[in-house]
């Protein structure tokens, strides 16, 4: 996986390429990755990148010659790779998109400032425009040091743990269990019995629940949009069921205010 990015401020990616996990991954050539100044595409000696809108208007658009000729060489450099604009108007960012990506040669990212590009760009020489949410960045480079990290992880041989990557949060689509390490009581707050048991099948039941009880609470719509599972079933009418049975129980006492209780 090879990325070359684009951007007028090339230094910016010195912290990604050097720590964590995508340091690591260059060190072991797993991907490579560069960070090619625009600028050094400019042909006066201002190195002009950006320039007034046509038909007036506040702000400034990046211009087309310098942007074509480094998406060029880049080409050149790289023939299999496919040109990413990074923009708000563009696809939003997921895992999906993060594990397609990962199957590809590599990226030409180029990373927009000021309003935008020269509309002319995305014409021929862009493959996918990506955003990352619904929200405006002044420009394109924190974005795409995010789809870097979140592509690089998915590489073949980059997460240590065999599939750590498999099982994260939105790969199934249901929000990863909770996790706990040393020490087994934090200020007055155990860790879960079962999960110093030792017994891997009520492990893997505490999991799913957890799993389960976390996409509920905080992301119910990934539940709403999810072929769910016989297992996922069974577990959602237990908890039918039970909430069933206490809503129940306060009628009885005549603690609930539906039922005319004081
Ligand atoms: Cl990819 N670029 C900019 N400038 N703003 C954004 C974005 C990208 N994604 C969300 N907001």
């Amino acid at each position: 996986m090879e990325f070359s990015v684009l951007t007028i401020f090339p230094d910016m990616f010195h912290g990604l390429w050097n720590y964590g996990m995508v340091g690591r991954a260059i060190e072991r050539k797993l991907i490579s990755a560069s960070a090619i100044d625009i600028r050094d595409f400019t042909g006066d000696k201002h190195r002009t990148t950006d320039d007034r809108p046509y038909g007036g208007g506040c702000g400034m658009v990046m211009k087309p010659e310098p942007l074509a000729r480094a998406i060029d060489s880049a080409r050149q450099k790289s023939p299999a790779s496919a040109v990413l604009l990074l923009t708000p108007q563009g696809r939003p960012f997921n895992q999906e998109m993060a594990r397609s990506f990962a199957g590809e040669d590599g990226f030409i990212m180029v990373c927009g400032r000021y309003e935008g590009v020269d509309e002319r760009i995305c014409y021929d020489l862009v493959d996918h425009e990506v955003s990352i949410g619904d929200y405006i960045l002044t420009g394109g480079e924190l974005a795409a040091m995010i789809v870097i990290e979140a592509v690089t992880r998915l590489v073949p041989g980059v997460l240590g743990g065999e599939d750590s990557a498999a099982l994260d949060s939105f790969t199934g689509e249901l929000l990863e269990h909770a996790h706990f390490t040393r020490p087994p009581d934090f200020e007055g707050q155990p860790v879960p019995d079962v999960l110093l048991s030792g017994n891997h099948r009520e492990i893997e039941k505490w999991r799913f629940e957890s799993s389960m009880v976390r996409t509920f609470l905080k992301r119910p719509d990934l539940l709403e949009n999810r072929d769910l599972s016989q297992q996922e079933v069974d577990l959602l009418k237990e908890w039918c069921s039970r909430i069933e049975s206490i809503v129940q129980a306060q009628s009885a006492r005549g603690t609930d205010s539906s039922s005319g209780g004081e």
